[in-house]
């Protein structure tokens, strides 16, 4: 990695280069990313890799896993150990040049670097554990085992929302199973990237252990990272983003008989009983909507209220989000700050003409922020970020596209409905499944929308973000396919079972056949039947 320093005054940009078996790849062509707080601030000039880069990384993946599968859990737990000591030592540095890197506020960047700190320290101390069990056996003088084996080469492909915290759940569980890694990070946050992996290798891991194969756009380094899996050259790729790509991922690794880890969309829930407390349902359904300016998957997309309560609600909703401080994401008192790129400022731009034609009424007209459109409480340069207004639709029903589709975006629906069963409904009536939340101080209500949510996780008086580092994260349905990140939940996603059958006997033993029949319960006669008799 080499930075070069800018205009007087600038900020250095960071050239950084593919990781490919443990040597730095000096790249024939590149791509700029440049900051979504000013697009005069190129951060960082990355490798546009080819498709022989991909394959030769995933080469050299096969050969450095063979080695570091060898080296003892515990030993491989140290390296994560070390790195997580590397982040919190740099955490400052790195939260600083994310939020330059991909816009999110300060504060968030810290959390998210933080959320890396918490599966760093987790995983080390699970290299001392990664349980087999002893199973008795059915013959005498045997004994059988299991153990978890690494799955062998895996592809990681990742978004750019969480661009520490999202990588770190795959790569670090996927590295203490005694896999190694092929990853493909976001072309929105490349320089975050790369400073994550110099952690990496600062920590002690192996040569090859990790490759980086940066890319931007279709058809670039994370289509040819997929192909790897039908040359037999990856046993495994897990994907963070959006449901489209998903699908066909999920399509190429099913053709090649292997499972896919999918983190993928959400259009997700919250849910306002008539009962709940309003100053905590409103604090929630803000945050859930608008942090992160509505760019994470667990983002809250429909608010479903009770009519009893709908009115103050919404009356409260629109006043506290009119207020909201948008801007500079440096600002550590901010809301949130600007769209991570263009194409998701889009999406939000055509997602207010989709609303408008289904009938849904803007309650709050969010629009892009330019020189002369600031909303009341901006703080960023509205000439050079890309910077959206909160917008807010009423009267939405669950049929309407708005409803059905993510966006991705500081934007959120409210959905009016009559009790908990049209409420369930309603939270159920997407597609997706990934999170949702409910407000209700009705312990009997929170039981029937814990037994009865589709999503794969729940809040219950709290937001529909927030996943802590160590619960199974992941959803059902256009969320993913059912498998989780985090915990101990994700080592079934990097490990596959082996059986082991340790026979002493000195004699051959055959299950099932050679069996003691201790029973003497008294057998009922079935000769008849059995020659035929009548
Ligand atoms: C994502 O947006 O892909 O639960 C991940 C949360 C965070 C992670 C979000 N801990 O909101």
């Amino acid at each position: 990695m080499q930075t070069q320093t800018q205009a007087a005054g600038a900020p250095a940009t960071l050239l950084v280069s593919n990781w490919i078996g443990g040597e730095e790849r000096r790249p024939s062509k590149t791509f700029e990313r440049r900051s979504p707080v000013n697009r005069d601030d190129l951060v960082t000039i990355a490798p546009m890799s080819t498709a022989e880069e991909v394959r030769e990384a995933c080469e050299k993946a096969r050969a450095a896993q063979k080695a570091w599968a060898r080296v003892p859990a515990p030993q491989r737990a140290q390296v994560i150990g070390r790195l997580g000591h590397l982040l919190t030592r740099e955490k400052e540095p790195l939260s600083r040049f994310a939020t330059r890197e991909m816009g999110k506020p300060i504060r968030e960047a810290r959390g998210s670097v933080q959320e890396a700190i918490d599966t760093a320290e987790f995983f080390q101390s699970e290299g001392r554990r990664l349980y087999g069990q002893t199973v008795p056996s059915e013959l005498p003088h045997k004994e059988l085992f299991t153990y978890r084996r690494p799955v062998g080469v895996v592809g990681v492909i990742t978004a750019g929302n969480f661009p520490v915290a999202v990588p770190s759940w795959k790569i670090v569980p996927a590295v203490l199973c005694g896999n190694s890694v092929v990853w493909k990070p976001s072309d929105d946050a490349p320089g975050t990237a790369a400073l994550f992996a110099d952690l990496w290798r600062r920590a002690g891991l192996p040569a090859g252990v990790i490759s980086i194969v940066h890319g931007a756009g279709a058809g670039s380094a994370g289509q040819y990272l997929v192909e790897q899996m039908d040359h037999g050259l990856l046993d495994k790729i897990s994907f963070t983003g959006s449901t489209a790509v998903g699908r066909k991922i999920g399509e190429v690794c099913g053709r090649n008989l292997k499972r896919p880890s999918l983190e993928l969309g959400g259009k997700n829930p919250l849910v306002v009983l008539a009962d709940a407390n309003l100053d905590l349902a409103v604090d929630g359904a803000l945050w859930s909507s608008f942090g992160t300016a509505g760019q994470r998957c667990t983002s809250c997309g429909n608010i479903i209220a009770d009519k009893r309560v709908m009115p103050e609600l919404t009356a409260r909703l629109v006043e506290r989000a009119r207020k909201l401080a948008v801007g500079d994401p440096n600002d550590e008192s901010i809301d949130y700050g600007p769209f991570i790129n263009e194409r998701f400022r889009d999406n939000w731009v055509a997602q207010r003409q989709v609303g408008l034609d289904d009938g849904a009424k803007l309650l709050l007209d969010g629009v892009p922020i330019t020189n002369g459109t600031e909303i009341d409480k901006f703080s960023g340069d509205a000439a050079r970020g890309i910077y959206g207004g909160p917008r807010i639709f009423g009267s939405v029903t669950m049929s309407m596209r708005i409803a059905q589709v993510e966006c991705f975006g500081p934007t959120v629906n409210l959905v009016e409905v009559d009790g908990i069963d049209a409420a369930i409904e309603a939270a159920n009536g997407t597609p997706y499944g990934l999170s949702s939340a409910i407000y209700t101080n009705d312990a009997a209500s929170m039981l029937r929308f814990k037994e009865e949510i589709g999503a794969g996780m729940s809040s219950i008086n709290n937001s529909t973000t927030g996943a802590e580092a160590h619960l199974p994260f992941g959803g059902n349905g256009w969320s993913g396919n059912e498998t989780r990140e985090s915990g101990i939940w994700v080592l079934d996603a990097y490990t596959r079972w082996q059986s082991v059958n340790v026979d002493l006997a000195g004699k051959l033993q055959l299950a099932q056949i050679d069996l003691v029949d201790h029973a003497d319960l008294e057998a009922p006669d079935w000769s008849a039947i059995v020659d035929g008799k009548t």
